[in-house]
């Protein structure tokens, strides 16, 4: 069976995330920075959206540099605040690791995944997968990600990388050797500075050269284990496994954009139906309980109220919670002069449910 392996990385990820929460800054240049405080404008930018990298702006550049190359053009800079980013991060994981064998996280917003079982090694079925997550992540956090898929991680890395951004580049296997050949070989993962420098001693600048090269004198400069990785990922067939780096989540969610606003909880319930069942199954598949459930709403000014209870014992359904989660978004609705634009619901304190005996004991409420 072929083995597939994915690769995804969310695109421009914190400033993205900052066009989420305030959409009107979408069509000007967005730069993420961290202010150093020296002076007003010291410090180094940590990402862009395209519209800033289109005009030359690049992730560590000074920030000084950049509004020279955005003068005219309103670029909107806003400090980092890595706890946004992280929560995006969880969530935006956690909906990839519920679809796939295994996934790797790599980074902040980019991991490895296995789905060789679930497509059956079928290439044609992968892609649809791939396309399911990326409207998930789409529909769920209104973000865009790329991803690529192949039979192996530097084949899936090189293709996500390809695509962005928004993209999906799937790799069958008859065209892995034509789509390597030409890259430059210091994007091939596992490929840090110190390969690169002498990668670039041994005059090898693409992948097709590295796989032609003389194992000797790669051996010679990187040793030997080194030396057999890079010959194999540059011919598509390494062979490292994808390890999986998420054992227990933390807590599991899903929010919903309303079809209408609303302030009445029984109507936001009504439009989270979908997303409690989803929220359900996810428990069911991680085969864990949970204590605290909160209702969420973002409401039309963007901002974000959370209420929350917990129960004395384990909880298996998030449908036998319903009433709690009803008076729940009721104490929301009345502490609150806006309506609701997205709504959700979060399930945390999970614990693991291994010793269940059954699946059908486990579907019953605790
Ligand atoms: P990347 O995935 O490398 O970059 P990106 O998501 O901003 O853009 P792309 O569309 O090309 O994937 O990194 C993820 C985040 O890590 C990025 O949003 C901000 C942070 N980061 C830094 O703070 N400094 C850096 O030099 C880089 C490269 C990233
Ligand atoms: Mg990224």
């Amino acid at each position: 069976m072929n083995r597939i392996i994915g690769h995804i990385d969310l695109d421009y990820f914190f400033a993205q995330v900052e066009e989420v929460e305030n959409p009107v800054i979408k069509e000007r240049p967005v730069l993420v920075c961290v202010f150093s405080g020296r002076t007003e404008d010291s410090g180094v930018v940590s990402t862009a959206n395209y519209r800033a990298r289109e005009l030359g702006v690049r992730s560590g550049m000074p920030i000084v540099l950049a509004k020279k190359k955005l003068e005219g053009k309103e670029p909107v800079l806003i400090p980092l605040e890595r706890g946004k980013y992280d929560a995006m991060s969880e969530r935006v994981m956690q909906i990839v690791a519920d679809e796939v064998d295994v996934l790797q996280q790599t980074g902040i917003d980019e991991a490895f995944f296995d789905i060789t079982k679930k497509t059956n090694g079928d290439f044609a079925i992968s892609r649809s997968f791939a396309d399911r997550i990326k409207k998930s992540i789409l529909e769920s956090e209104h973000l865009t990600c790329s991803i690529g898929l192949g039979r192996s991680k530097a084949v899936a890395k090189l293709a996500s990388d390809s695509s962005k951004p928004a993209g999906l580049l799937v790799i069958e296997p008859e065209s892995t050797e034509s789509f390597l050949n030409p890259l430059p070989v210091t994007k091939l993962y596992g490929v840090g500075p110190k390969a690169a420098q002498a990668l670039e001693e041994l005059k090898i600048r693409t992948v097709g050269e590295l796989k032609a090269s003389q194992f000797q004198d790669l051996e010679k400069k990187l040793g030997r284990s080194l030396a057999i990785y890079l010959q194999s990922a540059a011919s598509g067939t390494d062979d490292e496994a994808v390890l999986p780096t998420r054992e227990m989540p933390s807590q599991l969610s899903r929010i919903i954009t309303l079809k209408r606003n609303t302030r009445d909880p029984v109507d936001a319930l009504a439009q989270l139906g979908n997303a409690v069942s989803d929220l359900e199954e996810r428990l069911t598949k991680q085969n864990v309980t949970y204590r605290t459930i909160s209702a969420i709403a973002i409401l039309t000014d963007l901002s974000t109220r959370t209420k929350s209870k917990t129960f004395e014992t384990p909880m298996r359904t998030v449908s036998g919670a319903e009433s709690s989660l009803l008076a729940l978004f009721e104490e929301l609705g009345s502490s609150v002069e806006k309506e609701f634009r997205r709504v959700g619901v979060r399930v945390s304190d999970l614990e693991s449910n291994e010793n269940q005996s059954s699946l059908s004991e486990f579907l019953t409420p605790a």
